[in-house]
C-alpha cells in the first residue's frame, strides 16, 4: 500500500513538470469481462466501471486536464440482452444521484455526446437534470458518449450541411473543416489530444473519428474496472514521451 502510494505520487511530480493533454478520451472497455472473470453477472462489470470513473476523476483533481470525454454507451450496444441494456439505462440517474455534489465541489461541468433522443425518457431525465445542475461549472468538462456512433455523428452533421445548403443558406464552395465541425456534437470542444482504451482491444470502434485525426492512442491491458490512478498517471506519461520526441525532429 505504502509503495502503491509512493509510485502514484512520484508519477504525479514527474507528469506536472510536462506538457498536459487538454482532452483526454477513454474507451471504458472489458468491464463484462472483468465480471465474468470474478463469476458475477455483466452488471456487477457495469457497476465497478463506475467505480473506475470517480478514481479517474480523483486523478484528474490534480491535473489541469480540461476534458475527459467517456465512451459509455455506443449505439451498437442495443444488440445487448434487454436486461443488461435497462440496467446501463440506470447507470446515468446512478451516477447523478451519487455523484452531483461531487460535481459541484469539484467545479466539474457534465455534458454528453450522441443521440439522447434515442434514450428512455428516465434517463434522459437524469443527464439534463446533472448538466443542468452542473453548466455553470468551469473546471473541468466531464463528457459522456451515450448512445453514440461516429459514423452517424458524421452522417448527420452531413444531412445538417445539405439541409442548409438546399435552403440556400450555406453555399456548397464554403464548408470547410472548420465549418463541419461546428455541426458534429462536439461543437466548440478542442479535439483530443490523447485517446484511452482499456482492456488490450486494439481499436477505436467508432467511438470519435473526425476527432482523433491528430490524437496519440494509448492501448492499455487492464480491464475498465482495474483502472487506477496510476494507470491514468502512466498513460499520461506515455504522451509526454511522445510529445518530447515528436517536438524533436
Ligand atoms: C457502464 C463503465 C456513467 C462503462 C462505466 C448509459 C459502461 C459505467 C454513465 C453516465 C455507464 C452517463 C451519462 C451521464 C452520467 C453518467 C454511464 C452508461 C454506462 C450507459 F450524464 N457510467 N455509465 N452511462 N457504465
Amino acid at each position: 500500500m505504502f509503495f502503491g502510494r509512493k509510485r502514484k505520487a512520484d508519477e504525479l511530480a514527474q507528469i506536472k513538470g510536462g506538457s498536459m493533454p487538454v482532452h483526454i478520451g477513454i474507451i471504458m472497455d472489458g468491464n463484462g469481462r472483468w465480471a465474468q472473470r470474478q463469476g458475477l453477472p455483466r452488471m456487477a462489470g457495469h457497476r465497478a466501471g463506475m467505480d473506475a470513473i470517480n478514481r479517474c476523476l480523483e486523478g484528474l483533481k490534480n491535473l489541469d486536464v480540461k476534458y475527459l470525454t467517456l465512451f459509455a454507451f455506443s449505439t451498437e450496444n442495443w444488440r445487448r440482452p434487454k436486461a443488461e441494456v435497462d440496467y446501463l439505462m440506470n447507470l446515468p440517474g446512478q451516477f447523478v444521484a451519487r455523484e452531483l455534489d461531487n460535481l459541484m465541489a469539484n467545479n466539474i461541468r457534465l455534458r454528453i455526446l450522441g443521440d439522447v433522443r434515442g434514450l428512455p425518457a428516465h434517463t434522459q431525465e437524469a443527464v439534463a437534470e446533472g448538466i443542468k445542475a452542473t453548466a455553470g461549472n468551469s473546471g473541468l468538462t466531464l463528457t459522456f458518449a451515450i448512445n453514440y456512433g461516429a459514423r452517424e455523428e458524421i452522417i448527420r452533421a452531413a444531412r445538417q450541411v445539405g439541409l442548409e445548403c438546399k435552403r440556400g443558406l450555406l453555399d456548397p464552395g464554403d464548408i470547410d473543416g472548420t465549418s463541419f465541425e461546428s455541426y458534429l456534437y462536439t461543437r466548440g470542444m478542442p479535439d483530443p489530444d490523447l485517446i484511452i482504451r482499456t482492456s488490450g482491444e486494439l481499436r477505436i470502434s467508432n467511438f470519435l473519428l473526425w476527432q482523433i485525426a491528430y490524437s496519440e492512442l494509448c492501448f492499455l491491458d487492464i480491464l475498465w474496472p482495474d483502472f487506477s490512478e496510476l494507470d491514468l498517471y502512466r498513460a499520461i506519461a506515455d504522451f509526454q514521451h511522445r510529445q518530447r520526441r515528436y517536438g524533436g525532429i
